[in-house]
């Protein structure tokens, strides 16, 4: 039996800080079961190095800690207004005023979701001023992610652009929000359009905000789960709206992974590597509906579901026919039994309520041929694994706009199946 630090050893570094992170989240138990579920893994290092890789976001969704956001930009530009939207103690509101240069150091509070810091002014000349730019810019290093605020009045010229380039060097995932907007609802569009050209950035790459009112902030806690993992199970429980957009994502992550596990050269009949991949999803929707299930529990709802078999079934099935090549079937039905795995433990966290067999069933297939479908074009060759991927994300994303579950609740709805 590979005990944890084994383990360890073997993986590449990515996995092996999210993995330590898991570990130490683990009771006694769910410790066991982890590596129960490592262990049934076939022994191919290499595979089990892929796959951890591969499944480090769902990982992340699961197991991740409190991250720190950091709100930077020029002087006045609303950053301690928008701080003070996301805190959740009074005692912890930052000063606003009308007079550039209020906020002259580093505040941090609770946001809920995430640690929230406010920063003063980064773009501000003289001593004072860079005194300022380096307090802010020490917090934008430390910070997991950045909220950078510029002001739709004052748009982007060479002092913001400049502070852009710096912050964005720091490398970390950030997102670009234009402040009072109030002040040019007329001419919002452009003003958006304007300041994302000036940054080179895509007009949707700027979120519109009035700080003072919060509208927007939705927007812009949307945007800071779509690029921060960790944040998405935070949010899922903060905020109901949203949970069946961010199980999406979970989703569409997890079955492109599926498709490139498929990739491997190994008999389809495995599912061991397929099975890891499944449970962390379960997982990480669990934590987005706010529910602490171990892995075993995971591990044992994609048994009950019985996602595994039907799709040995339904490759043996398809595999008859002939003239679709082997990884190409593999691909589409690793996964389409991913989307159903995950569309089902949304339902049945929601309501408690588990899927039939039979609905199960036809929803594979559908989804199945829709795979085969839109890979089909990728030719006959064993596409890269990146190649995949990306594919799959687009092909999982067709389906449903993600926003939307109407796909999948119409396929499940009361009506005779016609799948036989
Ligand atoms: N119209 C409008 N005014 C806003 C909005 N957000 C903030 N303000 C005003 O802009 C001014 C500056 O707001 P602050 O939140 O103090 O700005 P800041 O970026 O923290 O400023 P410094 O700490 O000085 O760098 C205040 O008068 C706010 O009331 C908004 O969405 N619309
Ligand atoms: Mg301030």
């Amino acid at each position: 039996m590979t005990t944890f630090d084994d383990l360890l050893k073997k993986l590449p570094a990515e996995s092996r800080d999210i993995l330590r992170v898991i570990w130490d989240s683990l009771t006694p138990s769910d410790r066991k079961g982890f590596l129960s579920l490592l262990n049934s893994l076939p022994s191919n290092t290499n595979l089990v190095r892929l796959l951890l890789r591969l499944s480090t976001q769902q990982m992340r969704i699961a197991f991740g800690d409190k991250h720190q956001v950091a709100i930077v930009g020029p002087t006045n530009v609303g950053k301690s207004t928008l701080y003070n939207q996301f805190i959740s103690n009074r005692a912890d509101r930052a000063q606003v005023s009308p007079l550039p240069g209020t906020t002259r150091v580093n505040q941090q509070a609770d946001a809920g979701l995430f640690a929230i810091i406010d920063t003063p002014g980064a773009d501000a000349v003289g001593e004072v001023g860079a005194r300022e730019q380096a307090e802010a810019l020490s917090a934008a290093n430390q910070a997991d992610f950045l909220i950078i605020v510029f002001d739709a009045i004052q748009g982007i010229k060479q002092t913001e652009l400049e502070l852009f380039l710096q912050l964005r060097d720091l490398g970390k995932p950030y997102i670009v929000t234009l402040n009072k907007i109030d002040l040019v609802r007329k001419d919002s569009r452009a003003a958006i359009a304007r300041a994302a050209q000036n940054l080179d950035l895509t007009p949707d790459q700027v979120i519109p905000l009035v700080a003072k009112t919060g509208e927007g902030i939705s927007d812009i806690l949307a945007a800071v789960a779509a690029t921060e993992p960790e944040i998405v199970a935070a949010l899922g429980r903060g905020l109901p709206q949203y949970r069946w957009q961010l199980a999406w994502r979970s989703i569409v992550n997890a079955s492109s992974v599926s498709a490139v596990i498929a990739l491997t050269p190994l008999p389809f009949i495995d599912f061991a590597p397929l099975a890891i991949t499944q449970s962390a999803m379960v997982l990480s929707i669990a934590r987005i509906y706010n529910y602490r299930i171990t892995f075993e529990r995971a591990r044992e709802l994609v048994v009950t579901f019985g996602v595994g078999f039907l799709g040995r079934t339904l490759f043996y099935e398809l595999s008859k026919f002939g003239g679709v090549p082997g990884w190409l079937l593999g691909a589409a039905i690793a996964s389409s039994t991913t989307v159903v795995m995950g569309y089902a433990s949304v339902i049945w966290f929601e309501r408690g309520e588990k899927l039939s067999a039979e609905r199960i069933k036809t929803l594979t297939k559908t989804l199945t041929s829709h795979f085969l479908e839109a890979l089909k074009g990728m030719g006959k060759k064993r596409p890269s694994r990146k190649s995949l991927q990306t594919r799959m994300q687009e092909a999982v994303q067709e389906i449903s706009l993600g926003e939307d579950r109407r796909f999948f609740d119409d396929q499940v709805k009361d009506q005779p199946s016609n799948s036989g």
